[in-house]
């Protein structure tokens, strides 16, 4: 063997850094699934199999290809606990000259492969990977030393100039950078997504749902029924439907949140994204070709390129920017743990528990979800962000480190003090009630603040900015929000404390994490 070439589970694009120049006859391709990556967190069901499904599609497609491909599955004999065993073996029994790496999304894995260019009897050669636009070098020199803070809106017009995307003479296209004020409507119960198109699990599929049923019974989440993509072809035509069936309607319900169906007119790619199966600039491509034939609007196709070159890049660049260490900060020194419900749904809050229930149910939950739901209610609650993160890396089957812990840590729970979100999302039962039909099948009223049947939400709102009042005081951003607050009488803000610690001590704590 000249070269071994490990691919991890989130890199299976045949375009990868280093496939590129792989000798079919000389070089051997590895695919390993080992416990230490399977249990790092202990993974939705869902997203096991997802990772699992497609890691040995890719593998088996690699082979009809003509590469020789050594894949160990998590239950064969020979396998092994780790990526560092499994290279280890390797290397021993072929003697090559070279590890051929792509570089990993996560700081944890690339400290492993650090390690191995001291442990490894071959030279170690780690490629960038770039399937992502914005090299971290790129990322960098665009932030510039040591930034005080970042706005993902100016990164973005930068990446929307490299890219040329939505371009036109140097300008963007249609007068202005971002159409995001068109994209915050509620969504009129008349209007009915697009019927989206199946992925029933084929033999594969099937016996790793039954390993991941045996080995991981007790792992959160649903394991059937299980109907994602998990080939390229499969990945493709999501894709497809997506930019034809609901890209028209994707920017104006962005932020609209029903029950019963998380997906709306979302794209539901960025699992496959993450994973390898779609490439962030055909995916963009399509989207732009769709406006420019007329069959999307404007603030649909630029609020969904806004997020994959914008957003998804921005996040990458400020994770490796900021670690090691961004999972340890806590500027809001928020300390609860963990209510119960995260993990069983059971609770009176329908929004809580609708959004928890579908990311049992599905390994999803939509950014509005994610963010204004469970994310406002973990900041307001003040829950302690190194629990938030855990839970936010093992319940979505998109998730991984690099983009779970800022969207976490930086966006959802202020835990970084402003890095890139000028203010926090916090947010009242008004925001929740106009963005869905959640409140409408609750228990608590939105609109009362305090007393008998008050949403939970506002009492914890008024309160988290009371207790926050020093710090937030001198962001330009927050004054009308806490001007609205010193409008308070002194017996509403004690009865707003006092409501507020009461719900608070009321949330257990008791089952453990799985
Ligand atoms: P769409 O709404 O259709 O958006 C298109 C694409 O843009 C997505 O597929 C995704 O690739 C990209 N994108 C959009 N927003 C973001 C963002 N904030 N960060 C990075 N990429 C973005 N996304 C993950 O991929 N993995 C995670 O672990 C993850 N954790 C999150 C945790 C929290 C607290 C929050 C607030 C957001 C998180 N997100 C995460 C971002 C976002 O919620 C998901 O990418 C999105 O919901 C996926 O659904 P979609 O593919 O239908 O996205
Ligand atoms: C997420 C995941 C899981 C569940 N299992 C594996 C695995 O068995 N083998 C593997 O190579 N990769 C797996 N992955 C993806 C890795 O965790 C991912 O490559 C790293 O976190 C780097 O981003
Ligand atoms: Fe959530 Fe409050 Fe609405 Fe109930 S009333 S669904 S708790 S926002």
């Amino acid at each position: 063997v000249s070269a071994l070439r490990l691919i991890l589970g989130d890199q299976l694009s045949r375009s990868l850094a280093s496939l590129r120049d792989c000798d079919k006859t000389n070089d051997l391709v590895v695919l390993a699934e080992v416990m230490e990556e399977a249990s790092y967190v202990p993974h939705h069901k869902k997203k096991l199999v997802f990772v699992f499904s497609a890691m040995r599609h890719f593998a088996s497609e690699l082979e009809k290809s003509g590469y020789r491909v050594r894949y160990y599955k998590l239950t064969d004999p020979d396998g092994a606990d780790s990526l560092t065993d499994i290279v280890e073996t390797l290397v021993k029994t072929h003697a090559p000259d070279r590890l051929v790496l792509t570089a990993p999304g996560e700081y944890r894995v690339r400290n492993m492969m650090e390690d191995w260019r001291e442990t490894l009897d071959c030279s170690v050669v780690i490629l960038e990977d770039d399937r992502f636009i914005a090299s971290h070098a790129d990322f960098e020199a665009w932030a510039g030393p040591d930034p005080k803070s970042l706005r993902m809106e100016y990164f973005y017009r930068e990446m929307r100039k490299r890219t040329g995307y939505l371009m036109e003479d140097g300008k963007p296209i249609g007068g202005k950078w971002n159409f995001d004020a068109e994209n915050r409507k509620a969504i009129p119960a008349a209007i009915q997504p697009p019927p989206r198109p199946h992925t029933p699990p084929d033999a594969i599929t099937s016996d790793i749902i039954a390993m991941v049923g045996e080995k991981f019974p007790d792992n959160f989440g649903d394991l059937e029924p299980f109907d994602y993509p998990v080939t390229r072809r499969a990945a493709l035509h999501a894709l497809d439907w997506f930019i034809d069936a609901a890209l028209p309607d994707f920017g104006t319900y962005q932020d609209a949140m029903r029950t019963g169906d998380p997906l709306l007119f979302h794209s539901h790619i960025s699992a496959l994204i993450n994973i390898g199966l779609l490439d962030p600039r055909e995916v963009c491509e399509k989207a732009i070709a769709a406006y420019e034939n007329g069959k999307a609007p404007i603030n649909a196709v630029e609020g969904f390129v806004r997020q994959v070159i914008g957003w998804r890049e921005f996040i990458r660049g400020v994770y490796w920017l900021k670690m090691p260490g961004y999972g340890e900060e806590n500027a809001l020194n928020a300390k609860a743990p963990l209510p119960d419900f995260f993990w069983t749904a059971e609770t009176d809050m329908n929004c809580l528990a609708q959004s928890i229930g579908d990311t049992k149910r599905l390994a999803f939950a939509h950014h509005i979800q994610r963010l204004m739901v469970i994310g406002n209610f973990s900041l307001l609650a003040g829950l302690d962000p190194k629990q938030v993160q855990h839970w936010f890396l093992l319940v979505y089957f998109d998730a991984y480190e690099w983009v779970e812990m800022p969207n976490v840590v930086g966006m959802a729970l202020f835990a970084d003090g402003g890095f890139f979100a000028s203010k926090p999302y916090a947010a009242a039962g008004a925001y929740i009630n106009r963005m869905s039909d959640y409140c409408s099948g609750c228990v608590y009223d939105p609109k009362k603040r305090t007393g008998t049947g008050a949403c939970p939400f506002n009492a914890l709102y008024w309160e988290f900015l009371d207790r926050h009042r020093q710090r937030f005081a001198s962001n330009r951003r927050m004054s009308v929000i806490l001007a609205n607050l010193d409008r308070f009488e002194p017996e509403d803000l004690k009865a707003i404390r006092t409501e507020a610690k009461r719900f608070r001590e009321s949330l257990t704590s008791a089952y453990a994490a799985p």
